[in-house]
């Protein structure tokens, strides 16, 4: 996914001979976005430096070829979704197979045909900006717009890796709504739904350090996941967490708690390791968030 540079989109031309670039700038240079490169190792490098929506590939070229260039892009996790468009005089049906087996998304015959060209790369950009969207909303929570459950199992993933690198403490916070089935059977369903909305975009805004990720777990019940976070650190960030729901005064008539929607949050940090999961942090997390509610809830165990 990538920020449109100009309002316009971006995409990568390959090919060795400067007249194949020189045409193919001439049939593009309108509508997008246009970066170069005349050999393998440029393109690669150049395509994770600024992650283009689409590139164009030739296959005959010095040293590393097109197949070879296409080969790396899709063995990359960051490039591998980037749409690839062969663009060559290997016009045997034979090569175009090994293009498309390959992961290209078409192959386009030299001497080409500008308008088709055009046509093609229009068509193939309006997928991917399809699929992109497709692989937002399958990260989002639909009734609070933060992130929901599977983006933060893919977080955690991300960041116990990098921390088992690093060698740098992370810290979560699991935070639940207290007393919430009665808010809801007090206030209604509906009422229920906005102070999730409410208590949602709270979170996100106290959780405001750009490292930070904080979601939907399920239900009532959020995660943070705080990188380079040590338990210190991370107690910190839950009090402020509570002092900002207790800011907002949400009332809740039926809560034992003092008439406010309150919150408990349980903090488990650990330095990861490889040979483990971050299945057992959130486990943790879990069991300080159960003493929390049984030592009588709007407060913090770690
Ligand atoms: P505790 O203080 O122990 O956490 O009690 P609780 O009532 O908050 O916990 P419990 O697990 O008994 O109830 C959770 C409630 O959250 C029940 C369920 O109806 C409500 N809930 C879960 N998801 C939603 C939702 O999307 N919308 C609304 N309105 N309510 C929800
Ligand atoms: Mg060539
Ligand atoms: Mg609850
Ligand atoms: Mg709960």
């Amino acid at each position: 996914m990538t920020p449109e540079r100009d309002g316009k989109l971006m995409i990568l031309l390959v090919d060795d001979a400067p007249t194949n670039i020189q045409m193919l700038n001439e049939t593009l240079k309108d509508g997008y976005h246009l970066f170069f490169a005349t050999n393998g190792r440029d393109a690669l490098r150049i395509a994770s430096e600024s992650l283009p929506d689409l590139i164009l590939l030739d296959v005959i070229m010095p040293e590393m070829d097109g197949y070879e260039v296409c080969r790396n892009l899709k063995a990359d996790p960051i490039l591998r979704d980037v749409p690839i468009i062969f663009i060559t005089a290997m016009s045997q049906q034979e090569d175009e197979a090994i293009g498309l087996e390959l992961g290209a998304v078409d192959y386009i015959a030299k001497p080409f045909n500008p308008t088709i060209v055009r046509l093609r790369i229009r068509n193939q950009i309006e997928l991917k900006r399809q699929r992109d969207l497709l692989a937002r909303l399958s990260h989002l929570d639909g009734l609070t717009g933060i992130p929901n459950r599977r983006a933060l199992d893919e977080a955690l993933e991300r960041e116990w890796r990098r921390g088992s690198r690093s060698l740098k403490p992370l810290s979560l916070l699991m935070i639940d709504i207290d007393h919430f089935k009665a808010y809801n059977d007090s206030c209604g369903h509906l009422a229920g739904d906005d102070c999730l909305r409410t208590v949602a975009q709270t979170l996100k805004q106290s959780l405001g350090r750009a490292a930070d990720f904080v979601g939907r777990y399920g239900g009532e019940e959020f995660l943070a996941v705080l990188p380079e976070t040590d338990a210190d650190g991370a107690q910190v960030v839950a009090r402020e967490v509570i002092e900002e729901m207790a800011k907002l005064a949400i009332p809740h008539p039926a809560s034992p708690q003092g008439e406010k929607v309150t919150i408990s949050i349980g903090i488990a940090t650990a330095v990861a390791k490889r040979e483990h999961l971050p299945v057992f942090l959130l486990q943790e997390a879990d069991s300080a968030l159960y003493r929390a509610k049984q030592e009588g809830r709007n407060r913090i165990v770690a």
